[in-house]
């Protein structure tokens, strides 16, 4: 796919979730590098870096995009000719893309250690990092049941159940807030991420929190499923990870809302649980307590506080 069709993609969610994403937009930077003819280093660079900026841009929120493109680009600056960048790249987007299919797989393996034999699960928007913990204990003979929440107002839930149907799994499909009615049925909660700040907050789809505040009243454990690269390595520095705001007629039609002019829709696309309601964050690397991630940044993004400036 085109640089521009990938980033047009992304941002209309034809592909969506941060796993995907990240990995859409390194096959389409790898797709640019391989076809771009220039032969000047300094443009090649310039022109790779603009496509980085264009793709980043996309969505700001899930931060595997800009750890994912960053980290391919940063090859650039370590090669002279044209050619030798080129292949560097080509070699980091397909490293990348391993990477993350491997870390997906091995985050289910572990993840399902922590499911047993008779458990509820709940499960919100459309992770095939928190799917794959759910599929893969299934795969191993666990008797399991699923509540799936609708997710207002794009309807991820409808992504999920045919997964989870497609598995032979009970699933219970619930509108967003049934999740309180429900949750004293519920042994566990497994969410994905798409962003987890040095504090051990997790960004994920709106509505994560509101599930995570019912979970801790019930004494529910929350489990959060998340490659190490959906840290945000430049919360160190305090910055704060940007929440998208969507469209207002995802949420009401716009012919009803401009008949309601006192009427402001918002429609905020994530929302940050704070690492109090975390019980535990499931990477490829193991099973962590939220206030572990700081440890995470500095050994596995690799990344030095002066890079980040
Ligand atoms: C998707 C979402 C997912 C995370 C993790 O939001 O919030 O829970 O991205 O997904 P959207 P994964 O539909 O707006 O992209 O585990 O697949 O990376």
């Amino acid at each position: 796919m085109l640089l521009s069709e990938t980033a047009a993609s992304i941002k209309n969610m034809e592909i969506r979730g941060a796993g995907r994403i990240a990995r859409a937009a390194v096959e389409a930077l790898a797709d640019y590098a391989r076809n771009l003819d220039v032969s000047d280093p300094g443009r090649f660079r310039q022109e790779m870096q603009n496509a980085a900026r264009i793709l980043i841009e996309t969505r700001p929120t899930a931060v595997s995009l800009p750890n994912a493109v960053k980290s391919v680009v940063r090859a650039l600056d370590e090669f002279e000719s044209v050619d030798a960048a080129r292949e560097a790249v080509l070699s980091r987007a397909a490293e990348f893309i391993q990477r993350s299919e491997h870390a997906v797989e091995r985050i289910a393996d572990i993840g399902a250690r922590h499911i047993s034999d008779g458990d509820v699960l709940l499960t919100h928007c459309n992770s095939e990092a928190a799917l794959g913990c759910i599929l893969k204990a299934h795969g191993q003979g666990k008797e399991i049941e699923v509540y799936a929440t609708e997710v207002r107002p794009r309807d991820q839930g409808l992504i999920t159940i045919k997964t989870l149907n497609e598995a032979g799994i009970p699933t219970n499909y619930i509108v967003d807030s049934a999740v309180r009615y429900f949750i004293n049925e519920v042994d566990m909660v497994f969410v994905g991420a798409d962003a987890i700040a040095v504090n051990g907050a997790v960004v994920n789809k709106i509505g994560t929190a509101q599930i995570a505040l019912a979970a801790h009243e019930a004494r529910t454990n929350f489990i959060v499923a998340a490659e190490t690269y959906k840290f945000a390595p430049r919360t160190i520095l305090g910055e704060l990870i940007e929440i998208e705001e969507r469209d207002p007629a995802e949420v009401l039609a716009r012919e009803i809302a401009e008949e309601l002019p006192y009427v402001r829709v918002r429609n905020p696309a994530f929302d940050v649980t704070p690492a109090d309601y975390i019980d535990l964050i499931v990477t490829e690397q193991g099973a962590i307590p939220p206030e572990l991630a700081f440890t995470v940044i500095r050994d596995y993004l690799g990344w030095t506080i002066e890079e980040l400036q």
